[in-house]
């Protein structure tokens, strides 16, 4: 924190950067200056490490932080390492959706979204899958008998075709009904 070091961007990274993320010249400029306050090492390697991320308030105050963490980091950066394009990259998926017209970065955003979950890949939400996430929702105090109650009442819910699993579709068709730019916004440029 408040290292005068900084790393600049060529005009070509803020220009590619811009145009995959939506973000304008100046939003990058603050979310570069965020990144610099993240990276605690001085001087400043040009990356961010899953402790950094765990140390963002919002994260830590997240009952999913962690899991937040985790998927950053395994699906977009290099071994514990985020560099600034794919902070940035990450980042574009938690703004506020109300000027948001990219449907790219939508798409992107409920991805990631699904990606929480589904930890093993296979484009499908199961019910362990969904019981683990529910776990770290309510923390100790629910009986693992409501989670598992909770968790086939939601699969009942989304699972359109039946095979008791949550594809894609079914997870957008039901998740756009519901508040998604709400639940997924932290406060990063605001
Ligand atoms: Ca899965
Ligand atoms: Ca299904």
């Amino acid at each position: 924190m408040g290292s005068k070091h900084s790393i600049l961007l060529s005009q070509e990274e803020i220009r590619s950067i811009c145009e995959e993320t939506d973000f304008t010249p100046k939003q990058l400029q603050r979310l570069y200056i965020r990144f610099q306050e993240l990276e605690k090492r001085n001087p400043p390697h040009g990356y961010l490490t899953r402790e950094d991320l765990l140390d963002i308030r919002e994260v830590a105050l997240n009952p999913l932080g962690e899991r937040l963490v985790d998927v950053i980091m395994q699906d977009y950066g290099d071994v514990n390492k985020l560099n600034f394009q794919q902070f940035a990259n990450v980042f574009a998926r938690f703004r506020r959706g109300k000027t948001l017209t990219n449907l790219n970065i939508k798409e992107k955003k409920l991805l990631f979204l699904f990606s929480i979950y589904d930890r093993n890949h296979d484009s499908k939400i199961d019910r362990n899958e969904l019981v683990e996430i529910l776990k770290m929702m309510v923390g100790g105090n629910i009986h693992e008998d409501q989670i598992a109650t909770i968790a086939d009442h939601t699969i009942g819910e989304l699972d359109a075709d039946g095979d008791l699993t949550i594809t894609f579709k079914e997870f957008c068709d039901t998740i756009s009904k519901i508040d998604v730019d709400e639940k997924m916004s932290m406060k990063f440029l605001n």
